[in-house]
């Protein structure tokens, strides 16, 4: 009787595969570098398709770049980036310049294309106060360590763009993980019920730091979690360039036309370990997993689907590499050169005006700096 009073109003079952339905996985290009969806493809000129594939090449080269310089003591903080060029990069590449981004602690090759000179990633990277001084027009804030809380902050600057007319959204990355966080509904619910101008995106890379995707939460999909908030949410191939800015590009449309956020999550891997602070990945994914992941790279799916259209050749990505690799040096030379960062350096920039406590604070140390 219980059972089927149950059935009459609630079928887990049928709920479940509608959803995951609902939310089938966007491709553009699949792992050949074949179009599979032609009726989605972006509007992208033939040199555009170029840049984005230069700037994945480029930040491939920085990831081993950062890792190797990190392992010398000559960054800090690292989290590396191998495997999500497109999810950061072509959803990076569907924005304007007006655009903010709130970027998580390993969205910085996003922050870096949309402006922020290389040499201050690497001082932000050492925990450098230059690191977080940000050049005027450049529409970024630092990267958020708190996982997350740049989703919240988010809403706020969309609705800010809203306010004064600006025709422009707030774009914030996420992890699988950051998902499961308080912070991650706030932002996404404030930003539905006023409209404001913003793009979710959850990066779900499968894994939270040892956490894997299936432990981390009940729902299907992540971006279902759209639903409760009211707005809509897609779910994309996140190592398919093209798949990534369709989705991102046509967000930004309806937001800056006042429909309202969306929630993206891009389906995509890292190859590293979670950061440079220690964690082993083969203590919590098989090789398997692995070789699986990398015959889906979005660097090889993109060469095939350039090379077939005579639009890349080993030639031009060499150049890359190798331009990349002159910049890095030039970057880290530049970081190197900043100032040493001193106590009073600290206390001085971390608010407009200093509570007594650090002035107090400022003076001693101040003193002892002048010895
Ligand atoms: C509020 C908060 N809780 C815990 C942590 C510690 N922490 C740092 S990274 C991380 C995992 C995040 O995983 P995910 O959101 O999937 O992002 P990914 O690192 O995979 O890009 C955790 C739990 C934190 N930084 N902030
Ligand atoms: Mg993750």
């Amino acid at each position: 009787m219980a059972s089927n009073t149950q059935k009459a109003y609630f079928d887990a079952n049928t709920q479940a595969s509608k959803i995951a339905e609902q939310f089938e996985m966007l491709q553009i290009l699949n792992e050949e570098g074949k179009v599979v969806n032609e009726a989605a493809m972006p509007q992208l000129s033939d040199e555009q398709l170029q840049e984005l594939m230069r700037r994945m090449v480029y930040t491939r080269i920085l990831d081993q770049r950062s890792i190797s310089l990190n392992r010398q003591g000559r960054l800090g903080f690292y989290a590396p980036t191998a495997g999500q060029e497109a999810s950061q990069l072509a959803s990076q590449f569907a924005l304007e310049k007006e655009d903010f981004i709130l970027p998580g602690y390993r969205d910085v090759p996003q922050i870096v294309w949309h402006g922020l000179p290389l040499y201050k990633a690497f001082l932000w990277s050492r925990g450098h106060f230059e690191g977080g001084q940000i050049p005027e027009g450049v529409n970024i804030y630092i990267p958020q360590i708190i996982i997350g809380a740049q989703y919240v902050q988010t809403a706020g600057v969309a609705l800010g763009l809203k306010k004064r007319g600006v025709k422009a959204v707030a774009i914030t990355y996420t992890g699988d993980g950051g998902t499961s966080q308080g912070d991650f509904y706030e932002g996404m619910n404030f930003a539905g019920a006023l409209k404001a101008p913003a793009i979710f995106i959850v990066q779900n890379n499968q894994f939270a730091i040892s956490t894997p995707r299936e432990k981390q939460t009940a729902a299907v999909t992540l971006a279902q979690k759209a639903v409760a908030a009211g707005i809509p949410g897609i779910q994309v191939d996140g190592m398919d360039p093209l798949a990534v800015y369709a989705a991102v590009h046509d967000a930004r449309e309806r937001a800056i036309n006042g429909e309202g956020p969306t929630l993206i999550e891009t389906i995509t891997y890292r190859y590293g370990p979670h950061t440079m602070a220690g964690d082993d990945p083969t203590r919590y994914r098989t090789s398997e997993l692995d070789n699986e992941w990398e015959k889906k790279d979005p660097l090889v799916r993109f060469r095939k689907f350039l090379e077939e259209k005579g639009l890349w050749s080993e030639e031009k990505e060499n150049e890359v590499i190798e331009h990349a690799k002159e910049d890095i040096k030039e970057a880290i030379k530049k970081a190197d050169a900043a100032p040493k960062q001193k106590v009073t350096d600290l206390i001085s920039h971390m608010y407009e005006e200093l509570p007594q406590n650090l002035k107090e604070q400022y003076e001693i140390y101040k003193a002892k700096e002048s010895k």
